[in-house]
């Protein structure tokens, strides 16, 4: 076990010192206890959000699974032709705003396929329709990927783009696509979509409108831990020059369906490894969430005392990984998840998308409004 510079970690952590990427392969070490770097992980996350574990009440939408690409990990996408195509209509994509705001959600996150027949206007007019009829409504929608096709597809740069979009009510950016930025990965899991530096130029610019957004990694395919801890650190960098990350969420790669199916899902020793490591590279990202949908309710939950303090939402119609093997439920009520966060010892806290307190009208619990920011924002 690499005692002496598990050590010098302990050290760093304490006082706050940066960690290396020499650190955060020892972290990632088999030989190095888990237990051990899970509690120097919670040290990181009781520091930065005391005892609190968020959710959120949100729903998700994915208005096609029509894809121009072919990134191996995916099982959700499809070809023009494929009988499990589909695109959504005006009045779907509505009928879905509707039943979030009744069902008292605070967040739209809307991500999809990068259709090759959908003019960009479809996506503008998407944003827009959904907030004209539902201003209460976050619209946390497309991933960098996205942007950066609809750059193709409009021929203006990232910033138009995303100035179109926030016009037309557009709240944040979620922080799909990132999988593995190293080269080496990336050219073999997903080719041909934005490269490492256009992902990263996409939030840079983003952050500079002042737009939130949240930043994720893959992991659990065919990456090391090098380039994992690779990844981080070109977050991390990020984070120093803008501040605009809220919140890194892990996700754990599920083969079924995919173009890797011969490979295992990673194991809840990699997936709290992972949320432990990420919160001790992450110094200046404020949260670190636990996404129960692929992690599964056990290893989440555990993940609280791992680093993690937020298990994402309610989260209806979730496709990405359901399409990919994933066994969890297709929605959590508020008390269950409410309860799976008080039994491990936290304080369960309802947010918004930018991290400010919700309250609810005890009376009529769909009604809500956002309150304080909860610090670290
Ligand atoms: O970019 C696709 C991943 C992402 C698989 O921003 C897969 O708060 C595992 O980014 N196994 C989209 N992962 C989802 C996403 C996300 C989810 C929850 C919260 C937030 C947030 C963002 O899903 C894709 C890709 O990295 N993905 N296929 C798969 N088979
Ligand atoms: Fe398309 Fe996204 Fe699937 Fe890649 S991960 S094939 S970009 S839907």
């Amino acid at each position: 076990m690499p005692t002496t510079k598990l050590d010098d970690i302990r050290k760093k952590v304490a006082s706050g010192e940066r960690l290396t990427l020499q650190d955060g392969l020892v972290l990632y070490d088999p030989a190095t206890p888990l237990h051990e770097v899970g509690q120097l992980a919670n040290i990181v996350r009781e520091r930065l959000n005391g005892n609190r574990a968020y959710y959120n009440i949100n729903t998700h939408l994915n208005p096609t699974n029509v894809c121009v690409y072919r990134c191996t990990f995916c099982a959700f996408r499809a070809d023009l032709r494929d009988p499990k195509q589909y695109l959504m209509s005006d009045e779907q994509i509505l009928a879905r705003g509707r039943e979030a705001v009744e069902n008292g959600c605070t967040e739209m996150h809307i991500v999809g396929g990068l259709h090759h027949q959908m003019k960009y206007d479809w996506y503008v007019h998407l944003v827009r329709q959904l907030h004209t009829a539902y201003p209460s409504l976050h619209l946390k929608a497309w991933t960098a990927v996205e942007i950066n096709w609809f750059e193709f597809l409009a021929r203006k740069p990232v910033r138009a783009i995303l100035e179109d979009m926030v016009e037309a009510g557009l709240g944040s950016l979620p922080g799909g696509g990132a999988e593995i930025f190293h080269p080496e990965v990336r050219d073999r899991i997903c080719e041909h979509k934005a490269d490492a530096s256009k992902w990263l130029d996409v939030h840079r610019t983003a952050h500079s409108m002042g737009l939130k957004s949240t930043c994720t990694m893959l992991y659990g395919h065919i990456e090391n831990d090098y380039h994992r801890v690779d990844h981080l650190i070109r977050l991390r960098e990020l984070q120093d020059e803008t501040h605009g990350f809220q919140t890194f969420v892990p996700l754990a790669f599920h083969p079924a369906n995919t173009g890797l199916s011969h490979l295992p899902k990673p194991s809840a020793v990699t997936d709290l490894r992972t949320i432990a490591v990420s919160r001790l590279m992450l110094d200046n990202i404020p949260h670190v969430k636990a996404y129960w949908i692929m992690l599964g309710l056990g290893t989440a939950q555990a993940a609280l005392a791992y680093g993690a303090d937020d298990l994402d939402g309610t989260v209806r119609h979730e496709l990405i990984y359901h399409d990919a093997g994933a066994t969890t439920p297709e929605v959590l009520s508020v008390e269950h998840i409410r309860r799976l966060i008080a039994e491990a010892g936290r304080d369960p806290v309802e947010r918004d998308t930018l991290y400010r307190g919700i309250r609810r009208d005890p009376a009529d619990r769909s009604r809500w409004s956002a309150g304080e920011l909860l610090a670290p924002a």
